[in-house]
């Protein structure tokens, strides 16, 4: 059997076809930490939701392009490579000449697959540049909301999340670890483009056997590995920063904060501490007061902030608590709560954000640049906030706040994703399906069958990566690798480089997107370049040649603790912040001055619309939880191994307590219908008792399959809202929503997201031979 090398976003590893063309997978020899989530691999390679040609739904082919009731429910009809090719371009052009460049949204948020050259998302953005621009998105699902507050906060928020301390530092130094939401041991083995070595798992285990205390907070215990020194408390969801205002009242009223710091590192504090002592709206922030919202005991909280003034801390705070309302105000809180420390910059001190979020972060591995595919600039200017995407549809020429500034939405008429899936990613998933019933055409190019791919019109079928060749490396990572071919691409799949091409020779712009070269030519030619601004800095880098038979090149190492807050520290004149003030703004005006009730001009306790007291919550009394799930990235190869062995009578697991389960009847085992107003999903319940009654937990990423407004596999999607965290941030809130559970004691619906829709292999012509078109 040849074996390869290859990568994914969960790690490297070889792969290869055995006699009976079964791929086996064995991770890389020198990761001390392979992931479980290569399991998923062998089983999606030839899986029965492969696409394995074009598809264009029923409906378009008919009737032309236009608003459709129908896309989503319609029939699929298989067509030959150039016949979908030239109806699409000729819709491409159409919508460009009738409605402009900016009625293309090709935002096309999403994770799509490790490799450099074959990301779908860049070469996307670059064929639509090359064919006048688009529609994009900013920002992220994952840290949407503290993208746009830490800048104004600290002045960035890259240097934040990729600067950040390393673990080697906290585990020598740090006394003790406050972590807002935990330290997620499942995420770390995910970073966008994979890492060879993952070291997180290693040193979370150096922290326990160093035995640093870690304060747990968290509604779930499984936030934090077994084997660490820690103190569960478990909070109600949501209420962080009401825990953080309190331990910051105590810090103030014991005088355990530290003025200095507060002086010459940060402005706005006075304000802050008005609003602690309640000078402002007559509610003093202290233990008490958050006992009542957060259901910890008040001498729990002044225990804990006495502990964290007398201890070298590390306060983190994971990007789970920013996805929901109100998300800045925990990031915001935690910084103010760690600079009253006034530890911060010091090793093992100060504050962190998302460790546990996602592999890279505390990382020690090299921070250096990768080849890359160049995307070229968009010269449309419009733009969405990424969790946008429904608003946009359904509200053409609506404005709204962002940032400081008022903006309008534009009219869309064309949307083109490819590698990401918004009907596992976004929020109210009834409400995205009545969206995207508006534009005139949706184009999705994707692998697989997803539930995005089922509500478009077009369907492109892409090659996986062990169907190409390409090079991939992470963020944080040792080693770029070599990703060779391992299969035949499934059935007429093509590599998005070949589906844009191809559409870009029909439109006129072949050579400006393709520059003439193929994959092979592409990526002989990004790494030449980046060799030689590597060699020009005297680095050793092996000829494109030798790294490709030797499958990878080990990546030079560099120290890994450059923090912004230690040279800050140092010298808060000469590395000053990029905040006005050029210090840490634990009151900042600019924000202030946006006059945002939702986001006022520092941290704030603001009650959840939907969380707390009120007739909604008891009718839905339960506190959902939808998290990263821990047998895949997202909703990727949910067809695989992993993911199928913890399902639950065929469906998702919902983790509930005890408690709560005999109160509803529920047995574990049983099918459970999971339910709001704006929608309901099917589960399998687990009973634990790792999660605080009242609190149960649903991860993302079972394939959505609705049936009416009931997803019958399991998507928490269908139930959460689809609101903003503010109008500052306008960032995704999916990471809580209120429910009620009951056990599902009428026979369970057929899933029928594990095979492909209904597809015909013909389709009519008109009378005089043509196909209809609008
Ligand atoms: P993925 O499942 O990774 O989810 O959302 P995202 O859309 O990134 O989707 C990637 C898609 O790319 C898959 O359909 C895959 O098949 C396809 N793909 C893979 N390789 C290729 C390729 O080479 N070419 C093409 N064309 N397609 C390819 C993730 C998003 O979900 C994120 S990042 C976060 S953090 C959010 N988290 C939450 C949350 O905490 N709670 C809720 N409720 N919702 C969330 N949604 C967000």
């Amino acid at each position: 059997m040849d074996v390869t090398p290859s990568t994914s976003h969960w790690g490297a590893f070889s792969a290869g076809l055995d006699a009976e063309g079964r791929l086996r997978v064995n991770p890389h020899p020198s990761d001390p930490s392979p992931s479980p989530l290569l399991g998923n691999l062998p089983g999606s390679l030839r899986h029965p939701t492969r696409v394995a040609a074009p598809a264009i739904r029923r409906g378009w082919l008919e009737r032309g392009p236009g608003p459709d009731q129908a896309r989503g429910h319609d029939e699929f009809v298989e067509v030959e490579w150039d016949e979908a090719l030239d109806l699409l371009a000729a819709e491409l052009r159409r919508v460009r000449d009738a409605h402009g460049n900016e009625a293309i949204f090709g935002g096309s948020y999403g994770w799509a697959s490790a490799g450099r050259f074959h990301h779908a998302q860049s070469q996307l953005h670059r064929f639509l540049n090359a064919f006048g621009g688009f529609t994009s998105s900013r920002n992220t699902y994952s840290t949407g909301t503290s993208a746009v507050l830490l800048p104004h906060v600290v002045g960035s928020a890259d240097e934040v999340l990729r600067k950040a301390s390393s673990w080697p530092t906290i585990v020598a130094n740090t006394e003790l670890l406050v972590a807002f939401g935990g330290v997620p041991e499942k995420n770390v083995f995910v970073t966008p483009g994979g890492v060879t070595r993952h070291h997180t798992p290693g040193f979370l285990g150096r922290l326990g056997e160093r035995g640093v205390p870690v304060a747990l907070i968290s509604p779930l215990r499984a936030d934090l590995p077994a084997g660490l020194h820690a103190r569960w408390y478990p909070i109600r969801p949501a209420t962080d920063t009401a825990l953080m205002l309190a331990l910051a009242h105590t810090l103030a009223a014991e005088c355990l904060h530290d003025p200095d710091f507060l002086d010459r590192y940060c402005v706005g504090y006075d304000e802050f501490e008005r609003y602690l002592f309640g000078a402002a709206d007559g509610v003093v922030k202290d233990a008490e007061w958050a006992s009542a919202i957060t259901e910890l005991p008040a001498a729990d909280i002044v225990a804990l902030a006495r502990r964290m003034a007398s201890s070298r801390t590390f306060i983190t705070v994971t990007w789970s608590l920013q996805r929901i309302e109100h998300g800045e105000q925990p990031v915001w809180a935690a910084i103010a709560l760690a600079a009253m420390l006034g530890q911060i910059g010091l090793p093992g001190g100060g504050f962190g954000h998302g460790y546990g979020s996602m592999g890279e972060i505390g990382d020690t591995g090299p921070d250096l640049r990768v080849p890359f595919l160049p995307r070229r600039a968009n010269p449309v200017r419009q733009f969405i906030p990424v969790a946008r995407i429904a608003d946009l549809l359904l509200n053409p020429g609506e404005q709204y706040d962002y940032d400081g500034a008022r903006r309008t939405y534009p009219d869309i008429r064309l949307v083109y994703w490819a590698g990401g899936n918004p009907f596992h990613h976004h929020q109210d998933l009834n409400r995205l399906r009545s969206a995207f019933t508006r534009p005139d055409t949706v184009v999705v190019q994707d692998p697989f069958w997803t539930a995005t791919a089922r509500h478009a019109d077009f369907v492109l079928p892409a090659t996986v990566p062990l169907e190409r060749e390409d090079f991939g490396s992470g963020r944080r990572d040792t080693h770029l690798i070599a990703m060779h071919r391992v299969a035949e691409p499934y059935g007429r799949a093509r590599d998005d480089y070949a589906i844009l091409s191809g559409l870009a020779e029909r439109l006129g712009i072949g050579q400006r997107f393709t520059e003439g070269r193929t994959p092979r030519d592409w990526l002989e030619h990004l790494y030449g370049e980046w060799r030689q601004s590597l060699l020009s800095r005297g680095v050793e880098v092996p000829a494109f040649a030798e790294f490709w038979s030797a499958g990878e090149y080990r990546l030079p190492a560099q120290n890994a603790d450059r923090t912004l807050f230690a040279e800050f520290r140092r010298d808060p004149v000469r590395h000053r912040l990029r905040t006005p003030s050029g210090k840490i703004e634990i009151t900042s005006e600019h924000v202030r001055s946006f006059g945002y009730a939702d986001c006022p001009g520092h941290p704030v306790w603001l009650e959840p619309r939907e969380w707390l007291g009120g007739a909604r919550a008891t009718r839905f009394p339960l506190h959902l939880i939808a998290n990263q799930p821990s047998t895949r990235l997202h909703s990727q190869l949910d067809g695989g191994a992993v993911s199928q062995a913890g399902k639950v009578a065929g469906r998702e697991a919902i983790r509930i307590h005890p408690a709560d389960a005999a109160a509803r009847g529920i047995a574990e085992g049983d099918l459970v219908r999971v339910f709001n107003e704006r929608g309901a999903c099917l589960a399998g319940a687990l009973l634990t008792t790792d999660s605080r009654s009242g609190v149960v937990q649903l991860p993302t990423g079972a394939w959505f399959d609705p049936l009416g407004s009931l997803c019958v596999h399991g998507n928490p999607n269908v139930l959460t809202a689809d609101v903003p965290s503010s109008r500052l941030s306008q960032g995704c809130t999916g990471q809580h929503v209120l429910v009620e559970i009951e056990r599902y004691a009428e026979k369970p619906p057929v899933l029928t997201i594990g095979s492909p829709p209904m597809i015909t292999r013909e389709h009519p012509p008109n009378p005089d031979g043509t196909h209809a078109r609008g």
